[in-house]
């Protein structure tokens, strides 16, 4: 990471610079004086005042260091230092696509209602909220991690892609220091709300990811988080995982709190992307129990729709077959809601196997039947190229 981006007065870098100015100044003065001393009468007096204007300014530094610790700016209880030290100790290692087409996750403008971006840099942005536990002596923290795109350059791409990680913490309680705070799991969304959901759940020993960031892989263009590369496949088979590099993250923003942005981000509230139903929890009573109960390694915690995408995926890989290009996975990835997966519940035992046997049939067949899957989807005939690696 190049620098962190802590502003003055928003965890500790306003005191410090305070703190040595004052010293600046106290070393200055004591020398302007110390040439004097030895000119004559009345100078144990400035002595004893260049003393007090030491003490004085040392006990301010000393004083506005410690209220700028305590400084809260979202109102969540936590300062915005503590924050800041949990966001950069456990920062995933995203691995990103060396030829992304949206390149790396962007950097937007403070204070503006519209999502605006500023650079395509490598920002990162934080979300650090104190959560409730039920058992006595621990102290819980979920943290976010956004990487906001420009665009979504897979099938059906869009303007702006909102994605993130996130990880639940622990401690003895919420003032136990940073290096004692512990990651109890994470979680890693891939194309939430829709019948592609393919978000995973795992527990951070598990992963070897309990005292430092995750290692995540983005596929390429629709930017899934997964929490292994070798599931970069598991949604609706629209996400790519080649060519992967280690991202350069360029800085950690916090975005704050709804209700309380850090960093002008009035943006998440944007109805152009879906970032600000992203900021609640990850981390359901529900979720955690299938984890355990799976011994801890990468589960979905969505598999409600799992018939649904392998119907989806079957479409794909038909389409695919065809030498085509089909609009069917990524506008399931986009789109597709609750009423589409109840849709195809109904209907995808039967849809799936005309495609299996259209599969093996004529091209005619195949386009009757990848047409069907179209027509649950309410979609329309593609226009893009697939996006499969680059040779
Ligand atoms: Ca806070
Ligand atoms: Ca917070």
């Amino acid at each position: 990471m190049g620098r962190s981006l802590v502003r003055d007065g928003e965890g500790g870098q306003g005191a410090d610079s305070d703190f040595v100015a004052g010293f600046l100044l106290c070393i200055k003065t004591k020398r302007d004086k110390a040439r004097t001393w030895h000119g004559g009468a009345g100078l144990k007096i400035s002595r004893g005042l260049v003393v007090f204007l030491c003490v004085w300014v040392f006990a301010s530094a000393l004083g506005a260091a410690q209220d700028d610790l305590k400084v809260d700016s979202d109102h969540d209880g936590l300062s915005d230092a503590r924050e800041q030290a949990l966001l950069e100790k456990f920062l995933p290692r995203f691995q990103v696509s060396r030829g992304d087409c949206a390149v790396k996750p962007a950097l937007f403008a403070e204070g503006l209602a519209k999502p605006t971006v500023v650079g395509r840099d490598g920002t990162i942005y934080g979300q650090v909220t104190p959560r409730v536990s039920t058992k006595a002596g621990e102290a819980l923290i979920e943290v976010h991690f956004y990487d906001l795109w420009s665009v979504d350059c897979g099938r059906m791409g869009h303007p702006l892609d909102a994605e993130h990680v996130s990880v639940l913490l622990s401690a003895k309680n919420m003032e136990s220091p940073t290096e004692d705070w512990r990651a109890l799991y994470w979680f890693a969304a891939a194309h939430e709300a829709t019948v592609c959901d393919a978000s995973q759940i795992a527990v951070a020993k598990v992963l070897g990811a309990d005292e430092h960031g995750a290692t995540v892989w983005l596929s390429a263009g629709k930017h899934g988080a997964f929490l292994s590369e070798s599931i970069c496949r598991q949604g609706c088979g629209g996400d790519r995982c080649y060519g992967m590099t280690p991202l350069a993250v360029e800085r950690v923003l916090n975005l704050g709190e709804p209700g309380a942005a850090m960093y002008g981000a009035v943006w998440v509230n944007s109805s152009e992307w879906p970032l600000a139903v992203k900021m609640q929890t990850d981390f359901s009573v529900a979720a955690i129990a299938r984890l355990e109960q799976g011994g801890g390694v990468p589960v979905e915690s969505n598999a409600a729709h799992g018939s649904v995408k392998g119907t989806i995926y079957v479409a794909n890989s038909v389409v695919n077959g065809m030498g085509t290009s089909g609009e069917n996975t990524g506008a399931a990835l986009n789109t597709a809601n609750d009423k589409t997966a109840n849709a195809l519940a109904t209907a995808d035992g039967n849809t799936e196997g005309a495609l299996i046997k259209s599969a093996k049939a004529t091209t005619g067949a195949l386009k009757r039947s990848t047409k069907g899957v179209g027509k649950f989807l309410h979609l329309s005939k593609d226009k893009k190229a697939e996006d499969e690696p680059p040779q």
